[in-house]
Protein backbone atom coordinates (compact mmCIF):
# COMPACT_ATOMS: atom_id res chain seq x y z
CA UNK A 1 0.00 0.00 0.00
CA UNK A 2 3.26 2.24 -0.27
CA UNK A 3 4.15 4.74 2.38
CA UNK A 4 1.68 7.00 4.91
CA UNK A 5 0.98 10.41 4.42
CA UNK A 6 0.21 11.88 7.73
CA UNK A 7 -0.84 15.51 7.77
CA UNK A 8 -1.43 17.58 11.03
CA UNK A 9 -4.20 20.29 11.61
CA UNK A 10 -2.14 21.49 14.66
CA UNK A 11 -5.32 24.45 15.60
CA UNK A 12 -8.23 24.84 13.48
CA UNK A 13 -10.33 27.84 14.19
CA UNK A 14 -13.40 26.04 16.34
CA UNK A 15 -11.49 25.89 19.54
CA UNK A 16 -10.89 28.65 21.63
CA UNK A 17 -7.62 29.21 23.80
CA UNK A 18 -9.87 29.45 26.80
CA UNK A 19 -10.81 26.25 26.67
CA UNK A 20 -7.71 24.86 25.73
CA UNK A 21 -4.57 26.72 26.45
CA UNK A 22 -2.24 23.95 24.95
CA UNK A 23 -4.25 24.67 21.59
CA UNK A 24 -1.01 26.73 19.63
CA UNK A 25 -2.32 29.84 18.39
CA UNK A 26 0.43 32.02 18.71
CA UNK A 27 2.74 31.72 15.77
CA UNK A 28 5.98 30.41 17.94
CA UNK A 29 3.37 27.61 19.90
CA UNK A 30 2.57 27.00 16.13
CA UNK A 31 6.13 26.67 14.71
CA UNK A 32 6.89 24.20 17.91
CA UNK A 33 3.77 21.84 17.06
CA UNK A 34 4.62 21.67 13.31
CA UNK A 35 8.53 21.04 13.93
CA UNK A 36 7.71 18.55 16.94
CA UNK A 37 5.25 16.63 14.18
CA UNK A 38 7.40 16.58 11.73
CA UNK A 39 9.81 14.67 14.37
CA UNK A 40 7.24 12.50 14.95
CA UNK A 41 6.21 11.61 11.72
CA UNK A 42 3.92 14.16 9.62
CA UNK A 43 4.72 15.28 6.51
CA UNK A 44 1.92 17.70 5.51
CA UNK A 45 0.84 20.93 7.91
CA UNK A 46 -2.87 22.42 7.69
CA UNK A 47 -2.67 25.86 9.04
CA UNK A 48 -5.35 28.21 10.54
CA UNK A 49 -3.16 31.21 12.67
CA UNK A 50 -4.90 33.17 15.37
CA UNK A 51 -4.62 36.82 15.89
CA UNK A 52 -3.21 38.48 19.44
CA UNK A 53 -6.53 37.54 21.35
CA UNK A 54 -6.17 33.86 20.04
CA UNK A 55 -8.95 34.49 17.55
CA UNK A 56 -9.33 33.43 13.80
CA UNK A 57 -7.85 35.28 11.39
CA UNK A 58 -6.98 35.45 7.98
CA UNK A 59 -4.59 38.55 7.93
CA UNK A 60 -2.94 38.68 5.02
CA UNK A 61 0.72 40.05 6.28
CA UNK A 62 -0.16 37.17 9.43
CA UNK A 63 -0.65 34.42 6.54
CA UNK A 64 2.43 35.22 5.09
CA UNK A 65 4.38 35.22 7.75
CA UNK A 66 3.20 31.86 9.23
CA UNK A 67 4.03 30.52 5.77
CA UNK A 68 7.62 32.05 5.58
CA UNK A 69 8.27 30.63 9.39
CA UNK A 70 6.89 27.21 8.74
CA UNK A 71 8.98 27.16 6.14
CA UNK A 72 12.00 28.26 7.41
CA UNK A 73 11.60 25.98 10.76
CA UNK A 74 10.14 22.39 8.84
CA UNK A 75 10.40 21.07 5.58
CA UNK A 76 6.26 20.09 5.81
CA UNK A 77 4.26 20.63 2.80
CA UNK A 78 2.41 24.02 4.57
CA UNK A 79 -0.91 24.44 3.53
CA UNK A 80 -3.26 27.34 4.56
CA UNK A 81 -6.65 26.98 5.22
CA UNK A 82 -9.04 28.64 2.58
CA UNK A 83 -12.21 27.54 5.06
CA UNK A 84 -11.21 29.63 7.98
CA UNK A 85 -13.96 29.69 10.06
CA UNK A 86 -17.78 29.79 9.78
CA UNK A 87 -17.72 33.35 9.83
CA UNK A 88 -14.58 34.60 7.84
CA UNK A 89 -16.15 36.49 4.25
CA UNK A 90 -15.66 34.58 0.61
CA UNK A 91 -13.77 37.38 -0.13
CA UNK A 92 -11.03 37.32 2.47
CA UNK A 93 -11.12 33.27 1.98
CA UNK A 94 -9.61 33.70 -1.43
CA UNK A 95 -6.95 36.78 -0.72
CA UNK A 96 -5.47 33.70 1.52
CA UNK A 97 -3.37 31.95 -1.60
CA UNK A 98 -1.44 35.38 -1.83
CA UNK A 99 0.57 34.14 0.97
CA UNK A 100 1.96 31.73 -1.36
CA UNK A 101 1.42 28.43 0.82
CA UNK A 102 2.21 25.01 -0.94
CA UNK A 103 -0.91 24.01 -0.91
CA UNK A 104 -4.57 25.23 -0.12
CA UNK A 105 -7.77 23.52 1.37
CA UNK A 106 -10.71 24.08 -0.67
CA UNK A 107 -13.59 22.70 0.53
CA UNK A 108 -16.22 21.19 -1.88
CA UNK A 109 -20.02 22.38 -0.83
CA UNK A 110 -21.82 24.08 1.80
CA UNK A 111 -22.23 21.73 4.86
CA UNK A 112 -24.04 22.24 8.19
CA UNK A 113 -21.75 23.00 10.88
CA UNK A 114 -22.87 22.54 14.17
CA UNK A 115 -25.17 24.96 14.59
CA UNK A 116 -23.33 27.26 12.11
CA UNK A 117 -23.08 26.98 7.59
CA UNK A 118 -19.80 26.45 6.28
CA UNK A 119 -20.76 28.26 3.13
CA UNK A 120 -18.78 27.04 0.00
CA UNK A 121 -21.43 28.06 -2.94
CA UNK A 122 -20.63 26.90 -6.38
CA UNK A 123 -19.09 29.89 -8.00
CA UNK A 124 -16.85 30.60 -4.77
CA UNK A 125 -15.50 26.58 -5.51
CA UNK A 126 -15.03 27.73 -9.19
CA UNK A 127 -12.56 30.70 -8.46
CA UNK A 128 -11.05 29.73 -5.43
CA UNK A 129 -9.91 26.37 -8.09
CA UNK A 130 -8.54 29.07 -10.96
CA UNK A 131 -6.65 31.06 -8.47
CA UNK A 132 -5.11 28.10 -7.47
CA UNK A 133 -4.00 27.37 -10.60
CA UNK A 134 -2.89 30.72 -11.49
CA UNK A 135 -1.10 30.75 -8.20
CA UNK A 136 1.23 27.33 -8.67
CA UNK A 137 -0.42 26.31 -5.13
CA UNK A 138 -2.00 22.73 -5.16
CA UNK A 139 -5.76 22.40 -3.88
CA UNK A 140 -6.79 19.33 -0.86
CA UNK A 141 -9.89 19.05 -1.81
CA UNK A 142 -11.88 18.90 1.42
CA UNK A 143 -14.84 16.31 1.39
CA UNK A 144 -17.50 16.58 4.45
CA UNK A 145 -20.59 15.16 2.80
CA UNK A 146 -21.25 12.52 -0.19
CA UNK A 147 -22.85 15.18 -2.38
CA UNK A 148 -19.09 17.23 -2.20
CA UNK A 149 -17.79 13.96 -4.13
CA UNK A 150 -20.14 14.27 -6.73
CA UNK A 151 -19.44 18.25 -6.71
CA UNK A 152 -15.78 17.03 -7.00
CA UNK A 153 -16.12 15.31 -10.08
CA UNK A 154 -18.45 17.74 -11.52
CA UNK A 155 -15.25 20.15 -10.85
CA UNK A 156 -12.80 18.09 -12.45
CA UNK A 157 -15.07 17.84 -15.56
CA UNK A 158 -15.44 21.15 -16.17
CA UNK A 159 -12.16 22.63 -14.78
CA UNK A 160 -9.81 19.92 -15.67
CA UNK A 161 -6.88 19.08 -13.65
CA UNK A 162 -5.06 21.36 -10.78
CA UNK A 163 -2.10 23.02 -10.72
CA UNK A 164 0.46 19.99 -10.69
CA UNK A 165 -1.44 17.52 -12.17
CA UNK A 166 -2.75 15.52 -8.86
CA UNK A 167 -5.99 15.37 -7.46
CA UNK A 168 -5.77 14.94 -3.33
CA UNK A 169 -8.59 14.52 -1.27
CA UNK A 170 -9.26 14.87 2.32
CA UNK A 171 -12.07 13.21 3.76
CA UNK A 172 -13.06 15.04 6.98
CA UNK A 173 -16.09 13.01 8.56
CA UNK A 174 -18.04 13.22 11.76
CA UNK A 175 -19.13 16.95 11.51
CA UNK A 176 -22.33 17.49 12.51
CA UNK A 177 -24.20 17.87 9.52
CA UNK A 178 -21.77 16.21 7.39
CA UNK A 179 -21.18 12.73 6.49
CA UNK A 180 -21.03 10.60 10.30
CA UNK A 181 -17.37 9.35 10.93
CA UNK A 182 -18.00 5.60 10.12
CA UNK A 183 -16.44 2.75 7.82
CA UNK A 184 -19.33 2.10 5.70
CA UNK A 185 -19.45 6.17 5.30
CA UNK A 186 -15.87 6.40 4.45
CA UNK A 187 -16.33 3.00 1.83
CA UNK A 188 -18.95 4.69 0.39
CA UNK A 189 -17.33 8.11 -0.51
CA UNK A 190 -14.00 6.40 -1.08
CA UNK A 191 -15.80 4.24 -4.19
CA UNK A 192 -17.74 7.04 -5.50
CA UNK A 193 -13.86 9.02 -5.87
CA UNK A 194 -13.40 10.33 -9.79
CA UNK A 195 -11.03 8.52 -11.44
CA UNK A 196 -8.76 11.53 -10.96
CA UNK A 197 -7.99 11.29 -7.89
CA UNK A 198 -4.41 10.17 -7.10
CA UNK A 199 -4.45 10.53 -3.28
CA UNK A 200 -6.48 10.59 -0.55
CA UNK A 201 -6.52 10.91 3.39
CA UNK A 202 -9.17 11.02 5.98
CA UNK A 203 -9.87 12.25 9.43
CA UNK A 204 -12.83 11.70 11.83
CA UNK A 205 -13.76 14.85 14.06
CA UNK A 206 -13.76 13.86 17.72
CA UNK A 207 -14.71 10.58 18.75
CA UNK A 208 -14.99 9.02 15.29
CA UNK A 209 -11.58 9.73 14.52
CA UNK A 210 -10.14 6.31 15.86
CA UNK A 211 -12.93 4.21 13.27
CA UNK A 212 -12.02 6.52 10.83
CA UNK A 213 -8.58 6.12 10.73
CA UNK A 214 -8.71 2.31 10.62
CA UNK A 215 -11.37 2.29 8.10
CA UNK A 216 -8.89 4.72 5.86
CA UNK A 217 -5.79 2.81 6.56
CA UNK A 218 -7.61 -0.35 5.55
CA UNK A 219 -8.86 1.06 2.22
CA UNK A 220 -5.59 2.42 1.61
CA UNK A 221 -5.89 5.92 2.54
CA UNK A 222 -3.83 8.23 4.09
CA UNK A 223 -4.49 9.96 7.88
CA UNK A 224 -5.24 13.84 9.16
CA UNK A 225 -5.00 13.90 12.62
CA UNK A 226 -4.72 17.17 14.68
CA UNK A 227 -6.21 19.40 17.40
CA UNK A 228 -8.29 20.55 15.26
CA UNK A 229 -10.13 17.41 14.80
CA UNK A 230 -9.74 15.93 18.43
CA UNK A 231 -8.66 17.06 21.80
CA UNK A 232 -8.37 13.83 23.99
CA UNK A 233 -6.70 10.76 23.73
CA UNK A 234 -9.40 8.72 24.89
CA UNK A 235 -12.01 9.62 27.28
CA UNK A 236 -11.28 11.92 30.46
CA UNK A 237 -7.34 12.47 28.90
CA UNK A 238 -6.50 15.58 26.93
CA UNK A 239 -4.20 16.12 24.23
CA UNK A 240 -1.05 17.87 25.56
CA UNK A 241 0.80 18.30 21.93
CA UNK A 242 -0.16 17.85 18.19
CA UNK A 243 2.58 15.10 17.98
CA UNK A 244 0.94 12.95 20.13
CA UNK A 245 -1.65 12.88 18.07
CA UNK A 246 0.87 12.26 14.96
CA UNK A 247 3.01 9.39 17.01
CA UNK A 248 -0.51 7.49 17.54
CA UNK A 249 -0.83 7.35 13.96
CA UNK A 250 2.35 6.33 13.05
CA UNK A 251 1.80 3.18 15.60
CA UNK A 252 -1.06 3.04 13.23
CA UNK A 253 0.24 2.91 10.14
CA UNK A 254 3.33 0.65 11.10
CA UNK A 255 0.56 -1.51 12.66
CA UNK A 256 -0.79 -1.52 8.76
CA UNK A 257 2.79 -1.83 7.69
CA UNK A 258 3.28 1.37 6.11
CA UNK A 259 6.10 3.86 7.20
CA UNK A 260 5.51 7.19 7.62
CA UNK A 261 6.05 9.12 4.50
CA UNK A 262 8.93 11.87 4.69
CA UNK A 263 8.29 15.61 3.61
CA UNK A 264 10.15 15.41 0.39
CA UNK A 265 8.05 12.26 -0.55
CA UNK A 266 5.00 14.52 0.22
CA UNK A 267 6.10 17.13 -2.17
CA UNK A 268 6.70 14.65 -4.70
CA UNK A 269 3.17 12.83 -4.32
CA UNK A 270 1.29 16.38 -4.48
CA UNK A 271 3.85 17.54 -7.35
CA UNK A 272 4.21 21.07 -4.96
CA UNK A 273 5.98 23.76 -6.96
CA UNK A 274 8.61 23.49 -3.80
CA UNK A 275 9.20 20.06 -5.62
CA UNK A 276 8.66 21.21 -9.17
CA UNK A 277 11.93 23.87 -8.80
CA UNK A 278 9.51 26.68 -9.37
CA UNK A 279 9.12 28.05 -5.72
N1 LIG B 1 -13.17 25.71 10.16
C1 LIG B 1 -14.12 25.18 9.25
C2 LIG B 1 -15.30 26.08 9.15
C3 LIG B 1 -10.74 24.15 5.96
O1 LIG B 1 -9.82 24.35 6.72
O2 LIG B 1 -10.67 24.40 4.77
C4 LIG B 1 -13.55 24.96 7.90
C5 LIG B 1 -12.36 24.12 7.83
C6 LIG B 1 -12.03 23.59 6.46
O3 LIG B 1 -11.63 23.89 8.77
ZN1 LIG C 1 -9.21 23.38 8.59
Amino acid sequence: MGELLITVAPTGAETTKEACPQLPTTLAELVTAARESQEAGAAMVHVHIRDDAHRPTLEPARLAETVVALRAETDLVVQLSTGGSVHDPLAERLHVLEAAPDSCSLTMGTTNFGDDVFANPWPFIVDLYQLSRERQVVPEFELFDLGHVAALTRLLAQEGLPYGGRVHVDLVMGVPGGMPGTADALVAAVAALPAEVTSWSATGIGRSTLPVAFAALAKGGHLRVGMEDVLTLARGVPVERNSQLVERAVTLGRLAQREPMSPAAAHALLNTARHQGAA
